[in-house]
């Protein structure tokens, strides 16, 4: 590996966002349309409203190869999709055995985990919460709160991202606001996708 000199970042702690990012990645409503288990919802908000920001990753540009540690921070926005809280796409990293620590700095949100046999859990996170991704579970976050959702994360440089499997069947649990509180219910269109 290429030496690399050591650097610093700074992150806004009140914002909870790294403050100089090599990368700043936006997902919008129309990015994750599949991710939402009420389409039609995700059609009224699209032909009413347009367009929606659903969550933005500030990354610190760490190459993603082995040795390294990447690290990021993400902010959700507030707001659902019919009942459904705003979250990430989720994913599995591509080498299943590496794990990833998360680091909740603003907000009030869910980790939403999924084993490979359909097994989901959830870890609640506040302003100091620091969430262990174990190797093997897809790994999802939801803000759950009426402020924006941030949270620095921290992964091996190998660990790869895998995005198609929890596209092409979804998380086998979603979470919703019922009755004021935030819910896992069964996911509608888990493994019904087109
Ligand atoms: C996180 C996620 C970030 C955005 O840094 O990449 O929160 O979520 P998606 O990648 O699912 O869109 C992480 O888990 N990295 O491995
Ligand atoms: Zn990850």
């Amino acid at each position: 590996m290429a030496r690399m000199e050591p650097f610093a970042s700074r992150i806004d702690l009140g914002a909870g966002t790294l403050e100089t990012a090599a990368a700043i990645i936006q997902r919008k409503l129309s990015d994750m349309r599949s991710a939402y288990a009420d389409e039609a919802a995700v059609e009224q908000i699209l032909a009413a409203e347009g367009d929606r920001l659903i969550y933005e990753v500030r990354a610190a540009g760490i190459d993603e190869v082995e040795g390294h540690i990447p690290h990021s921070t993400t902010v959700i926005q507030p707001g659902r999709v019919g009942d459904e809280f705003h979250m990430t796409k989720g994913h599995f990293h591509v080498k299943r055995d590496r794990a990833e620590i998360y680091l909740c700095l603003a907000g009030q949100g869910q980790l939403i985990l999924q084993a490979e046999d359909g097994t989901v859990r959830t870890v609640a996170m506040e302003r100091g919460t620091v969430a262990y991704v174990p190797p093997s579970w897809a790994h999802r976050t939801a803000n759950t709160g009426d402020r924006p959702f941030a949270f620095f994360a921290a992964w091996p440089g190998d660990a790869g991202h895998d995005y198609g499997t929890i596209e092409a069947s979804g998380f086998a649990k979603i979470l919703v606001l019922r009755d004021g509180e935030a819910v896992l219910v069964d996911n509608p269109r888990r493994g019904g996708r087109p």
